[in-house]
């Protein structure tokens, strides 16, 4: 044990790297890393096992900020601990365009950061996937290359989002107990006491969600490493409720929430320094403190080497295994898989709902890329999410490939995220269309990540029916192409199904929505070959039968319509092309000249989604027509619905015959 004094200057260099930084940038938040330095300190000096000069050793300890703001806390404490590019000067730039140190952290910005937090409750959820992940590759791979901890630091805000509740009764039902939490337990938030806006007993609460708790004084280094020690040992996730001050060590301000988010002032800077009896100027830390520092930052490395020479002990084959799911790489398997998928769809034909498409192809592929780790938020078996051979995870037996993720949509997506940032499995998940604005603030995190998660979400439109308007998406399409990095793929067929799957996985730094219909549609595809025609974003899947009159474009269900209207459009001499558009996204990364090629130059242009219009003029332009929904929908059969808003092949064709007239 350290003795009392390091310890102070240990976590007190932590405080004043805070404060000084807060103070150069004119913003940010000194109040967590100054009243929960010694929980850091404790954490990354006795307890988390890590190795500043490999950041991405795969059986490190996850350690989470999910209270970013206080975001000092953690570039303090890589900086301390070693981690080569958080230099000093990196600290003298928190907050500054292009530093290694900006205002929340940014696992894509920073070495050392393992998942971007800010929004509060998110990375406790996140957590909880890298927990999950933990455990499904222990199965996979066994304990001697996969055994590590998950910990998170988390306020009073954190637990106060509704998130939090979802996470810790995902995680105490899996009894995942190599989560520990250590809760920042200032009582104070931007408001000032808690206690003016909530009463709840959280020890009550996540002990009721089947946590081990316990409450301590979170300033006392020996009672935060009992604490986190008999964590370690519990058989169930553990919160650690610690009592500490906001703004620890500042005279006028600890203890309240004018520490929270401003800086000190130079004054009460100083008169902080001659309270924790600190002499070192801004940015310069005592040699006995870093030396204290990058020694507990280099004991790391004997762990690391211990365990290279485990890995290099493991079987050839598993060894080369664990390394590709590690590196994110996809099995060669995989293109044969989906084109047998593809062969398959074309030589039975008939009508398949996409849904159903997806759970066919992903019978093939989650046998050709075991990695695949799939789940459903209560609606398994609407959602198809659930291949054939896939068995589902369980508290006590992690070597299956399904999550029951229970009625928690965004609990779901955010522990999605935190098992995509683990590495070594690709999540995958379902849900209903309309609920994505339930998992939106994590799926707009995994696209600022980066991170390949898959979210399946079905029952895409009003062609659902009869569960009426709550359940009938409308303005979501929209509102996902609006999250820049997602790719939202809907595809029209099974064909078309397999393919957006294949785009799903490859595209390893990006998250992707596949929306998918309740409702059967026909195999338009009549051919199946290697080439994957959705990676285009959009491509002509009829042509017509002259210099075309009329282009008409569609998404998903609704090409099917098109391609009918096509039908009687010809019949009506008018020659008609159709457009099937998978991905806005993939087409509009495209280069100019080649879109203009797949648009066409047609006097007629009609587009066809069962949602709202937002986003579409940037495919096809505001002078072309459009055929979709204005308003909520309604409580019916499919068909009656696609009749009453309009939404047919009759419909669409007038459309294109009112703009041929006009022309
Ligand atoms: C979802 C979300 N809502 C609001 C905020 C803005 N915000 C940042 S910190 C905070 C609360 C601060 O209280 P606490 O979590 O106790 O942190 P402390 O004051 O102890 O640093 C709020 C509302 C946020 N970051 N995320």
């Amino acid at each position: 044990m350290l003795s009392r004094t390091s310890h102070d200057r240990m976590a007190n260099a932590i405080r004043f790297l805070s404060m000084d930084a807060v103070e150069a940038a004119n913003s940010g938040h000194p109040g967590l890393p100054m009243g929960a330095a010694d929980i850091a300190t404790v954490l990354f000096t006795k307890v988390l096992k890590f190795d500043p000069t490999r950041p991405f050793w795969p059986d490190r300890d996850r350690f989470v900020l999910s209270a970013g703001h206080g975001s000092m806390l953690l570039y303090s404490v890589l900086h301390l601990a070693g981690y080569e590019k958080v230099t000093i000067e990196e600290i003298k730039r928190f907050r500054k365009l292009g530093s290694l140190t900006p205002g929340h952290p940014e696992n894509f910005v920073t070495e050392g950061i393992e998942t971007t937090t800010g929004p509060l409750g998110q990375g406790i959820a996140t957590a909880v996937g890298m927990a999950m992940a933990e455990r499904l590759l222990a199965a996979r791979f066994g304990t001697d290359v996969v055994d590590h901890h998950t910990y998170v630091l988390c306020s009073d805000g954190d637990l106060m989002e509704g998130i939090s509740q979802e996470a810790a009764d995902l995680a105490g039902h899996l009894k995942l107990s190599k989560l520990v939490v250590m809760w920042d337990d200032n009582k104070i938030s931007i408001d000032g006491a808690t206690s003016i806006s909530g009463s709840t007993d959280q020890l009550a609460r996540f002990a009721a969600s089947g946590w081990a708790t316990t409450r301590i004084d979170g300033h006392d280094p020996e009672a935060i490493l009992a604490a986190i020690e008999a964590a370690k040992a519990s058989d169930r996730p553990t919160l650690i409720a610690c009592r500490t001050t906001i703004g620890f060590g500042s005279p006028k301000k600890a203890g309240s929430e004018k520490v929270h988010g401003s800086p000190l002032g130079a004054e009460e800077i100083a008169a902080t320094r001659a309270a924790l009896g600190w002499e070192a100027a801004p940015f310069e830390i005592p040699s006995d403190v870093l030396t204290g520092w990058r020694a507990a930052g280099a004991a790391g490395a004997e762990a690391r080497a211990a365990w290279d020479a485990r890995l290099a002990a493991l079987p050839a084959a598993d060894r080369a295994e664990f390394e590709r799911r590690m590196a994110g790489a996809l099995p060669q398997a995989l293109g044969a898989a989906i084109l047998a998928v593809k062969e398959k769809a074309v030589k039975d034909g008939g009508a398949v709902a996409t849904r159903k498409s997806s759970e066919l192809v992903l019978d093939v592929i989650t046998e050709a890329v075991p990695e695949m780790i799939g789940g459903s938020a209560d609606l398994t078996g609407s959602n198809n999410t659930k291949a054939k051979g896939a068995k589902s995870i369980t508290p006590d037996d992690f070597s299956g490939t399904f999550v029951h993720y229970g009625v928690r949509e965004h609990g779901m997506a955010a522990a999605m995220n935190g098992m995509a940032l683990h590495r070594g499995v690709i999540p995958f998940s379902g849900g209903f269309l309309v609920f994505s604005d339930y998992c939106r603030p994590s799926i707009r995190l995994a696209a600022l990540m980066g991170e390949r998660v898959v979210h399946v979400l079905t029952h895409d439109s009003i062609g659902l029916g009869e569960d009426g308007p709550t359940h009938q998406p409308v303005e979501h399409l929209a509102a996902l192409r609006a999250i820049p990095g997602l790719l939202v793929l809907r595809p029209c067929d099974t064909v078309e199904t397999a393919e957006c799957w294949q785009i799903a996985l490859q595209s390893a730094d990006r998250p992707s929505a596949l929306i998918l219909s309740r409702q059967n549609l026909p195999l338009l595809r009549g051919a199946a070959t290697d080439e994957n025609l959705a990676a285009g974003g959009a491509y002509e899947i009829v042509a017509a039968s002259a210099k075309a009159q009329a282009s008409l474009f569609a998404t998903g269900s609704e090409v099917s319509i098109a391609v009918e209207a096509a039908k009687l459009l010809e019949a009506q001499g008018v020659p008609t092309r159709v457009v099937s558009i998978p991905s806005f996204e993939l087409f509009l990364e495209r280069p100019a000249a080649e879109r203009a090629k797949v648009i066409g130059d047609a006097p007629a242009k009609v587009a066809v989604e069962a949602a709202i219009r937002m986003g579409w003029d940037a495919i096809v332009g505001s002078d072309a027509a459009f055929v979709g929904m204005t308003s909520f929908g309604a409580s019916a059969p499919a068909k009656e619905l696609y009749a009453h808003f309009g939404i047919t092949a009759d419909k669409v064709a007038a459309r294109a015959l009112d703009l041929l007239r006009q022309d």
